[in-house]
């Protein structure tokens, strides 16, 4: 079996490629060109040995660049394809609204005008996201509740979820969404609440930093552990029919909460180093998420595995070790042959055989 990863130097990207090659598959990554590495949170993979190399692959493309999206998928012909990659960044999107719109909302329907033209019939895995429910019109939000986005990162996956629907029911592709709500790891990217606050935590507790500047603390969100949350997608993509899933664990907490639990488990006092920043408020924000996730959990029999408490303490633990590595000096590991293995691997694959 051969999956197509956009997205895959991202957080999902990295655990579902790796239960992906766990499962042996071929998993081929679209990555894009930067100035410097981006490719952190997959090189583990190569310096795993029960993870032979040769079944992950790279390729240089962008899911702004339909040319690229045709070649990868004509010399490729994958069975799979999940859809990962985007600007991702809620806040950001109302910086950039333009781009966001491209990149999260118009690219899906380059994606799959690439898959109709090639004649292929891979399945198809959409990451459409809780925040398409925004100003949720009733809670908790299940497939059927309306959606309500409230930013330009919501309305552009709202694009991208009717376009996926559309696709199906016009071509009868095999195009699943996956409506999931927040999820979280050590490999979190670093701006949001969540990983923001355990590395904070951690660094304050070292005594590497005194202050934590925040914004809206009393949003509620439904927290789970992106671990589980790749198991679903791939659920998806096995069924009969293709069809559209909530993935959520069905608790709601707020961000109040996740600073209790994350400075509380190193026996600090979050009040005494927290400050409010104005600028980390949003223009419009969304303020209760909690999802209904019982369609996934009798149809694909998926549930969540990790609870909200082990998901926050786990990042903690993960950061404090990080930061106390970067201390001693060790931060860097044994990186440098792996990033060797990965440009040998890259060129390799621009040209696939
Ligand atoms: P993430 O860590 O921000 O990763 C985003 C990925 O998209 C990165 O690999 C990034 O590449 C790639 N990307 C960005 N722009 C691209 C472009 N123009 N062409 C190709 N790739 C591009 O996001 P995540 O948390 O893993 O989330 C995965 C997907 O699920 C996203 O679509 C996100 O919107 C959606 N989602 C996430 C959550 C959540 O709670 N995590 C919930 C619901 C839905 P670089 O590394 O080069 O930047
Ligand atoms: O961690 P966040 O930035 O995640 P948000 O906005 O819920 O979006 C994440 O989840 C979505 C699923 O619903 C994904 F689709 C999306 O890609 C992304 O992964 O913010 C969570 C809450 C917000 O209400 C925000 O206002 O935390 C609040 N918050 C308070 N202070 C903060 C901060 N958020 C961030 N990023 N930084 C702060 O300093």
């Amino acid at each position: 079996m051969k999956a197509l990863i956009t997205g895959i130097t991202g957080q999902d990207g990295s655990y579902l490629a790796e239960m992906l090659l766990a499962k042996g598959y071929h998993v081929y990554g679209i990555i894009r060109r930067s100035s410097s590495f981006n490719t952190g949170r997959i090189d583990p993979i190569y310096q795993d040995p029960h993870v032979p190399d040769a079944r992950l692959h790279l390729v240089y493309g962008d899911l702004n660049d339909a040319s690229s999206l045709n070649k990868i998928l004509r010399t490729i012909r994958p069975d799979e394809i999940y859809n990962l990659g985007a600007q991702s960044h809620v806040r950001v999107s109302f910086d950039i609204p333009e781009y966001t719109a491209e990149v999260t909302g118009v690219a899906t329907v380059r994606l799959l005008e690439a898959i109709r033209e090639s004649g292929l019939h891979p399945k198809f895995y959409q990451a459409s996201s809780s925040e398409m429910f925004g100003k949720a019109l009733e809670v908790p939000q299940h497939e059927t509740t309306p959606f309500y986005p409230r930013s330009p990162y919501g309305a552009a996956k709202a694009y991208a979820y009717w376009i996926t629907v559309n696709y199906r029911e016009a071509y009868g592709l095999f195009a699943c969404n996956g409506i999931l709500f927040n999820h979280e790891s050590p490999r979190r990217g670093e701006t949001f609440v969540s990983r923001k606050i355990a590395k904070a935590a951690a660094r304050i507790k070292l005594g590497l930093q005194e202050e934590l500047y925040l914004g809206n603390l009393d949003a509620r969100r439904d927290w789970g552990f992106a671990g589980d949350y790749v198991e679903a997608m791939w659920l998806m993509l096995q069924q009969q029919e293709p069809d559209d899933y909530v993935i959520a664990t069905g608790a709601t907490h707020s961000v109040r909460d996740i600073l209790e639990l994350a400075f509380g488990h190193l026996d600090l006092d979050w009040k005494t180093h927290v400050k409010i920043d104005p600028r980390y408020y949003r223009p419009t924000e969304v303020d209760l998420l909690v999802g209904d996730a019982s369609k996934a959990m009798r149809e694909l029999g998926w549930k969540p595995k990790v609870s909200f408490r082990e998901l926050i303490v786990m990042m903690v633990e993960a950061d404090l070790e990080a930061e106390r590595r970067k201390i001693e000096g060790t931060g860097s590991g044994d990186r440098g042959s792996a990033r060797a293995i990965l440009e040998a691997t890259i060129k390799k694959a621009a040209d696939p055989d």
